[in-house]
Parts: C-alpha cells; sequence; structure tokens
C-alpha cells in the first residue's frame, strides 16, 4: 500500500532531512517536489495545491523547536497534513436505535463490492455483531451463490432472493428476517454497473428510500485514482453516501484515489480493501494511513538508528535471524531492550510499523515497557519461539504469570506480529 508514493515522498522528503537550517527558498523548493510526486501519484491538482499551500504556511510560520531539526519538523507538519487530508480521527460508523442496522454497499462492476459485504460481515462480528447478509444483486444468478458461498466461510447467514425477483421486495424481506432473527445489522449486497446510469441509481434510490440505511458505503477500486474520485462524486450526488470504502489498495493504486476523495468528494474512506481474502480489510484510520505513506522511508533511518546504539554482536545475531525469516518473541524482547537505548524513544517507535500504534498516545510509558517484559519472560522458551502455539489456555497462563490482562497479552502478540512482518520486507531491503 502506497508503496511507490512513499518512496518518492520520502526521497522528496530526504532534502529537508539533511538540513541544520532551512530559509524560506529551501522551503518552497522542497515543497515543489513534493507537488511533482502527489501529481504523480494521480492525487487531484486542486487537493494538492491546498495541501501544499497548509504545509508551506506551517512550515514558514512555526518556530524553530530545539530538539528536532527544521527538516523534521517539516516532515512531521507533511505526515499531519497528510492524516488531514485523508480523515478527522478513526472512522466509525453509525448505528441505529433499533435492530436492525442495515448498511448499503453500492458501487460499480468489479469493484468488490461482494468481497467486501463479506469482509466487513466478518469483522463486525469478530466485534460481537451479528450481522445478515442479503443478496440484492439479481441481475448475475453467480451473485447470489457468490455471497452464499463467502457467506459459509465466514459463517454468517445470507437472505436471497429468487432470481428475477425485485431487489427492494429481497431487502425488505431480509429486513424482516433481521428483525426476526434477531440480527444486529444487515448488510446489502447490491448490482453494480459498467459505469454510472440512471436505472442503477434509481433502483440504488428505491433501496435508499425503502430501507434508510445508516450507512450507504461506496466500494470503489483504488487502482483507477481519479476515476475512483469522480464515480465517488457521481454516487455521492445521487445517493448521499456516508463513506467510501477503497479496495486493491494492495495492488500497485497510486494513492491519488486515498488522498483526493476526502477533499473532493468530502466524505471520509471508512475502510480499505488490502486483498482477496475475507481477513483483508483495515480501519482507514488516518493518522495511521499518513504514517504509513510516509513510514516506509523511515526504515533507512530506524536502521541507521540502530547501528548507532546496538552493541554490533545483538546486531549481527538479529540479521542473522532477520536473514533466515526467523525473528522471535526472544528477538523481540531484545530488539525492544536494545530500542530503549537509541534515546528518544517516541521517535523511534514511530519508525515501526505498528509499533507506535501500540503505544499509548501522549508518549511512551516505561511502566509499558516494564509490562511486555513481564510477558515476554512468562512464557516457557518454547513459546517464544513458537508463538504460533499460544492457544487462549497459555495466554491465560501468561497473563496470570505475567500479572497482566490476557487483553494486553493479545495486545503484544499483535504488535509482535506486526513487527514481524515489518521483519520480513525489511529483509528485501537490507543492505546486508
Ligand atoms: N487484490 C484485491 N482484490 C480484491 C479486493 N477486493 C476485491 N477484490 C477482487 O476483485 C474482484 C471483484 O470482486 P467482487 O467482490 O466480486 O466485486 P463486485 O463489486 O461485487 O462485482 P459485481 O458483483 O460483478 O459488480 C474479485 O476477484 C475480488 O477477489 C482487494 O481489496 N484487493
Ligand atoms: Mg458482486
Amino acid at each position: 500500500m502506497f508503496d511507490e508514493l512513499g518512496k518518492k515522498l520520502d526521497s522528496a522528503l530526504g532534502k529537508f532531512r539533511q538540513r541544520g537550517i532551512l530559509t524560506e527558498p529551501m522551503i518552497k523548493d522542497g515543497l515543489r517536489e513534493v507537488r511533482r510526486v502527489l501529481l504523480e501519484a494521480d492525487v487531484n491538482y486542486k487537493v494538492t495545491r491546498e495541501f501544499l499551500q497548509h504545509v508551506q504556511e506551517r512550515s514558514l510560520g512555526e518556530q524553530v523547536v530545539k530538539a528536532v531539526s527544521p527538516g523534521q519538523q517539516i516532515v512531521k507538519i507533511v505526515h499531519d497534513e497528510l492524516a488531514n487530508l485523508l480523515g478527522e480521527g478513526r472512522p466509525t460508523l453509525h448505528w441505529a436505535s433499533s435492530v436492525p442496522t442495515v448498511f448499503m454497499v453500492v458501487g460499480l462492476q468489479g469493484s468488490g463490492k461482494t468481497t467486501t459485504v463479506a469482509k466487513l460481515a466478518k469483522r463486525l462480528a469478530k466485534e460481537g455483531r451479528e450481522p445478515l447478509l442479503a443478496a440484492c444483486d439479481l441481475y448475475r444468478p453467480a451473485a447470489v451463490d457468490q455471497l452464499v458461498t463467502l457467506g459459509e466461510q465466514i459463517g454468517v447467514p445470507v437472505y436471497q432472493g429468487e432470481p428475477g425477483s425485485d431487489p427492494v421486495a429481497v431487502a425488505k424481506a431480509a429486513v424482516e428476517v433481521a428483525r426476526r432473527d434477531l440480527r444486529s445489522v444487515l448488510i446489502v449486497d447490491t448490482a453494480g454497473r459498467l459505469q454510472i446510469d440512471e436505472p442503477m441509481m434509481d433502483e440504488l434510490r428505491r433501496l435508499k428510500g425503502d430501507l434508510e440505511p445508516q450507512e450507504i458505503l461506496l466500494v470503489a477500486d483504488a487502482m483507477t485514482g481519479q476515476e475512483a474520485v469522480k464515480i465517488a462524486e457521481g454516487f455521492d450526488e445521487a445517493l448521499g453516501l456516508t463513506g467510501v470504502i477503497l479496495t486493491k489498495m494492495d495492488g500497485d493504486a497510486r494513492g491519488g484515489a486515498a488522498l483526493s476523495i476526502r477533499g473532493v468528494v468530502g466524505k471520509p474512506i471508512k475502510f480499505v480493501g488490502v486483498g482477496e481474502t475475507v481477513d483483508d480489510l483495515e480501519l482507514a484510520d488516518p493518522e495511521r494511513l499518513a504514517g504509513r505513506i510516509l513510514q516506509l522511508g523511515d526504515v533507512v533511518g530506524l536502521v541507521e538508528r540502530a547501528e548507532q546504539a546496538m552493541d554490533t554482536e545483538t546486531q549481527e545475531e538479529l540479521q542473522e535471524q532477520m536473514l533466515r525469516g526467523r525473528f522471535t518473541l526472544e528477538d523481540f524482547l531484545t530488539a525492544m531492550r536494545q530500542v530503549q537505548k537509541m534515546g528518544p524513544l517516541e521517535q523511534v517507535l514511530k519508525m515501526i510499523p505498528g509499533a507506535a500504534k501500540a503505544m499509548p498516545a501522549g508518549g511512551v510509558d516505561p511502566k509499558r515497557m516494564k509490562h511486555v517484559e513481564a510477558i515476554i519472560l512468562s512464557m516457557t522458551p518454547g513459546e517464544r519461539r513458537r508463538p504460533e502455539i499460544l492457544d487462549g489456555s497459555r495466554r491465560a497462563r501468561i497473563a496470570k504469570g505475567s500479572g497482566r490482562s490476557v487483553a494486553e497479552v493479545n495486545r503484544l502478540m499483535k504488535q509482535f506480529k506486526e513487527t514481524q512482518k515489518f521483519m520480513k520486507q525489511m529483509k528485501g531491503m537490507m543492505p546486508f
């Protein structure tokens, strides 16, 4: 996700990083480069212009903070403004006061609606809700089958009407079933067309009028770039969207759609699809996405810092583990201890995808480091080497042993997994 954009932005921002003092012409010059990168990534030109105006104003206006270099300050400003561009805080879904809440999923043909319906249902079920899916794409006979198969796969029931029947009638019946069976949320899969046309919009409008959905989510293919933005505009005008789900962000999408939609359409991106399986849906957290866009390049900075702080022996050991593609909890603990030595911890953690998120907002608590240690030390050596064997009962034991909660153990395992994934990525980038 955002790989290309990240790399290019990083090299554009690299100019800033090295400078001790930044003058106005330098800033303008650097931002011109950023502008080129954004336009190349197919970001809408108006959005780009406004974005740069904000960054420039803040960059010129900001007074020098002694602790960080002016260059780093600008990178931080770019990060904040990227997050602003993507949305305001973590996106949320709207819920009805009485059962069922209805989410309508709309979009063009092949954008990923049906897959996304299943991904969303799985996610909501995991959160303890009881979804019901309604197959309201009645044009292609295979469409209903596809949803039924997905429903079976994720263990979520699907309401299907007769082929050829009216989608509105099917949806209405599905609402009744949801009410009867106490399914708290009904997710309606709809038919797509190759392009926006009146019959499709009419049908969707009728569905909307009848269902009064809490969410109308547009599924748009991120790979289509500015086209996705136009499509979102069209759907929003006709239906009034509540949010957008961008799919295929795992592909070589250039980022333009993601960075332009909110600026142009004014509707938030709520989720991003990052693969074909039912687990590949992520909440579109603006801070986190902005972090990802810029973080990729920070890997280099992190490595440099690590090289300075780690003693060579430990470093070699860790590198060898990475090279072998094995990164265990023991290595994680070693790395965490080393990281502690690297100085401004927050800064370091911001460079590790996942780690910043796992840390509480407003700073890193040294106490939490101790908790992490306690949890890992409560594991057997076997568990540390093969964390995949950590089932519920083992986790409960570890929680008890370390005096921490199971939720905290789970959180740590999640963080560890992210780091592991990151290590795999880094493997390909390391010069050794
Ligand atoms: N790589 C990737 N593929 C995706 C993603 N989301 C959906 N797809 C794929 O895109 C294709 C179309 O997905 P569908 O869910 O059938 O799309 P649809 O919008 O329901 O299509 P119609 O019902 O024909 O209008 C499938 O091959 C999906 O596996 C994603 O986030 N990443
Ligand atoms: Mg479909």
